[in-house]
């Protein structure tokens, strides 16, 4: 699909012809259930937009998927279809290589590592480079570390991961670090992979506690295994049609609502992550803690693949400087 001015007039019309006077709702797109922190966090910031804007603007959350797959709720964002998402980076990795780098296998030292990086500059360089593509960067939410989860054969060291048959996100980052594990990617949308855990057409996936625990995949994929190899963040958009039809005003109004609900974000994700990993525990996930640097050792293809130009690597250079 090409992104073109004309699209933009038709989508954005009824947005500015309602700003100025009466109230307006604009849709924000997530995959996750009601009550996951991703989904709250948006409330509040529709909140906070509310309240600021005397109740002109307000933000509908849709979330469960009902808007679709994160790959295709990020093509409607673009054409204003939808205006606003939350999605992980990773699917925006293609689109926005910028973005790439977030995901890198190992790389984040540690949560607060990745909330440093993302509060500042390079952060905002990040957001800055959805601009071109039609999209609004407004904010990082955490995502937690990533960790492999398996039906059958439970993952205790590296060479378990050999050939099996793992579901990716949609980005080839994800594709080449599954394949650097060894592991056999399919990439599919979060929607569909509990049936495909169930009926076999892949081994395993890979998430953060909370994800694993409320799509029900711990049900299916007792072998939890603690790779934690990637602290890749959530990203907040909004369409730039969207957007563009906000006065300057409202817009600063978005941006510190936007900020505002990252802090209330990473209090409902450590908390929910600890809720999390409670009942996987008690509903019988079998975690299971390895040996991280046999798995970090095999990442360097990763790196020489999606780090090449020269603005990329002083990207790398600058976050793992980073203190
Ligand atoms: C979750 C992210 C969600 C992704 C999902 C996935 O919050 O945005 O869609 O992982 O693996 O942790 O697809």
């Amino acid at each position: 699909m090409k992104f073109t001015k004309f699209l933009g007039l038709a989508f954005g019309l009824a947005l500015g012809a309602t700003a100025a006077h009466a109230q307006v709702t604009l849709r924000s797109a997530d995959i996750h259930p009601d009550g996951y922190p991703t989904v709250d966090a948006v409330k509040y910031m529709g909140e906070l937009v509310s309240q600021r804007t005397n109740g002109r603007i307000k933000i509908q959350v849709m979330n469960n998927s009902v808007l679709g797959g994160e790959k295709d709720t990020i093509e409607q964002t673009r054409f204003g279809v939808i205006d606003m998402n939350r999605v992980n980076a990773a699917p925006f990795n293609n689109l926005v290589p910028q973005t790439t780098v977030l995901g890198l296998p190992f790389l984040f030292r540690s949560t607060e590592h990745m909330h440093k990086v993302v509060d500042g500059p390079i952060g905002d360089e990040i957001l800055k480079a959805f601009e071109p593509h039609g999209l609004i960067g407004l904010a990082y939410y955490d995502s937690g570390a990533r960790s492999f989860y398996t039906t059958k054969k439970p993952i205790t060291k590296l060479a378990d991961l050999k050939g099996m048959k793992i579901r990716v996100q949609q980005s080839d980052l994800w594709i080449a670090m599954m394949q650097a594990f060894g592991a056999n990617p399919t990439p599919m949308p979060m929607g569909e992979v509990y049936s495909s855990l169930e009926t076999g057409v892949v081994d395993g996936a890979e998430n953060n506690w909370p994800s694993y625990e409320s799509a029900r995949h711990y049900e299916i994929a007792k072998n939890y295994t603690l790779t934690e190899h990637s602290l890749n963040p959530e990203i907040l958009v909004m369409s730039k049609i969207s957007w563009d039809k906000l006065t300057p005003e409202d817009q600063k109004i978005f941006r510190q609502a936007a900020k505002d609900s990252v802090v209330k974000m990473r209090e409902l994700w450590a908390a929910r992550e600890k809720t999390s990993e409670a009942k996987v525990r008690a509903g019988g996930a079998n975690v299971i803690t390895v040996n991280k640097d046999e798995f970090s050792a095999v990442m360097k293809p990763v790196y020489d693949k999606f780090v090449t130009d020269p603005k990329q690597k002083a990207l790398l250079e600058q976050i793992q400087a980073t203190k």
